[in-house]
């Protein structure tokens, strides 16, 4: 049997090192396509190796206030949108707190790999205090690696900076390459000492984006192009983004769900212009995928966030809190050392386990015209493994399973239910929205579930398994797969496909 490497794509091969060969945002198969010095930058970095974001953390420090563009998703009340989840306030920082905090960090989360400014404005409108920040952090933690995001606009003018820092992952957000679909997205730049409004100001944006994108591609640095997807506008035209965005040697394109409440003050919000469903965005990423390695595990984090992905440590590591912390560097770079090796026994062990599952999903003998993929929700704490009861997740992470492969999909939010109380109580509501948030799903995977969501979810067609407690998350999902392949489960159609449509 062979795996499918999913989203899998020749990406134009920089002479200068960078992406020259295939496959990331996902699992280890595809890190072994890549070239060794490709693979050393990605394997724990969690935004690029979807595998990774189950092991290794990231934070982000907010030293950027100033930002260089309007766009109609954001308001500057609150961190930029580009790369974090709107309407969420950061702690700003000076580029002397941000060190300790990041060393801080370091220290207690060992996991934590990767250093990234991506607010609460434009990185580089703010260049003194973001690349004083990465000075400081390359003498005095040189085991960080070092990223960076912006909407590119003053990018062409500081790549060489960039490269002085040793900072070998840029993000860029590239909505369009269309300067009349540009104009509906950003009402106005700062180019040149005045504000260029419209459709100017976009072309501006537009060539300025590419610009940088060939100088970093050139340079070897690795490209993650975030594009907001906003229906009506470029939901249509993303698809030629990314090929365009293909062509100059980006890495990875992460297309995020545009977020508009009225709440939030944001022209779209006002406006009424709604975000893509789940069902919508799934689509885009796989009509894109077929051009581009595509991110989907993407959290939208705060500027300020601390963790694993989908986790936000922050409020332990406030500047009130840290100030008289004392950091033993060398120390702790011992301890990081240990750690991360730790982990990548684990991953060498998952695996070659991982291998001799698939050969056993091969065996199936179902004909493949008749098999059908399914969809299964895992409720997890990290770890890449199932450890968390149903009542304590506030996310699950959505994978597929067909003959060939199990794929992550994507991770769908959810609120907290279970309070620890024996009753579900004035919970159950919010069970109901759990179960609606999870349509489409035929299985849960969980550590654990009470008896009145199992009920529930069962009479919704979900049919929850807490059989597989502790055992990596897509062994188990392959396991299920099988078992349901065994019980003839997979040689019909669903009678009604449910998708998600919220
Ligand atoms: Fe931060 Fe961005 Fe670097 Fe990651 S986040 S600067 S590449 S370290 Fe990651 Fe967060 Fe999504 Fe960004 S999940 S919002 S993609
Ligand atoms: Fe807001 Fe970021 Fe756009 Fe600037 S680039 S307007 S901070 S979303």
């Amino acid at each position: 049997m062979e795996l499918t490497v999913l989203g899998q794509s020749q990406t134009t091969a920089p002479e200068a090192g960078g992406c020259a060969s295939s496959g990331c945002g996902s699992n280890d198969d595809q890190l072994n396509h890549l070239p060794e010095h490709i693979r050393a930058k990605v394997h724990n970095h969690p935004c690029y190796s979807e595998e990774a974001h189950h092991h290794y953390a990231r934070m982000h420090v907010a030293v950027a206030p100033a930002c260089n563009i309007q766009c109609h998703y954001c308001n500057r009340k609150y961190d930029c949108s580009n790369e974090s989840r709107p309407g969420v306030v950061s702690e700003l920082l000076t580029p002397d707190q941000a060190v300790k905090k990041v060393m801080t960090v370091a220290a207690n989360i060992p996991q934590m790999t990767v250093l990234g400014i991506a607010g609460p404005g434009d990185p580089l409108a703010n260049p003194e205090r973001t690349f004083d920040t990465f000075r400081q952090l390359t003498e005095k933690a040189p085991d960080i690696k070092l990223c960076v995001s912006t909407n590119g606009l003053a990018l062409p003018e500081l790549v060489d900076e960039l490269c002085k820092h040793n900072i070998d992952h840029v993000t860029m957000t590239i909505n369009c390459v269309d300067p009349d679909i540009g104009a509906q997205i950003y009402p106005w730049i700062f180019w040149k000492n005045r504000r260029v409004y419209g459709r100017k100001g976009a072309e501006i944006l537009i060539k300025q984006q590419q610009k940088g994108l060939q100088m970093l591609v050139d340079r070897g640095i690795l490209v993650k192009v975030n594009s907001v997807m906003i229906p009506g506008v470029n939901d249509k035209h993303l698809e030629e983004v990314s090929k365009a965005v293909k062509a100059k040697g980006a890495f990875l394109h992460n297309v995020m769900p545009l977020i508009a409440e009225a709440e939030h003050g944001t022209f779209y919000g006002v406006m009424g212009q709604r975000g893509p469903t789940h069902d919508e965005l799934q689509e885009l990423q796989d009509a894109c995928s077929g051009d581009m390695n595509m991110m989907r595990h993407c959290r939208q984090c705060r500027a300020d966030a601390v963790g694993m992905l989908g986790e936000d440590r922050g409020d332990e590591f406030t500047m009130d809190k840290i100030e008289a912390v004392d950091v033993d560097y060398a120390a702790a770079m011992v301890k990081r050392t240990e750690v991360h090796a730790a982990i990548e026994a684990t991953l060498a062990a998952k695996h070659q386990k991982k291998n001799e599952t698939f050969i056993s999903l091969s065996s199936l003998s179902i004909p493949k015209k008749e098999t059908r993929p399914v969809l299964m929700a895992i409720a997890t704490s990290g770890g890449g493994i199932i450890n968390q009861h149903f009542g304590h997740a506030r996310e699950f992470l959505i994978y597929e399973a067909n003959a060939h492969d199990v794929r992550f999909i994507s991770h769908r939010k959810t609120d907290l239910y279970c309070s620890g109380d024996d009753t579900c109580g004035d919970g159950e509501s919010v069970l109901q929205k759990t179960i609606n948030a999870l349509k489409g799903c035929e299985v849960v995977l969980c550590s654990k579930i009470g008896y009145e969501p199992w009920g529930m979810l069962e009479e919704a067609g979900i049919m929850p398994n807490g059989e597989h407690a502790l055992e990596a998350i897509e062994d188990a999902v392959a396991a299920v797969y099988k078992e349901m392949g065994e019980k003839g489960l997979l040689d019909k159609k669903l009678e009604t496909k449910q998708r998600a449509t919220a």
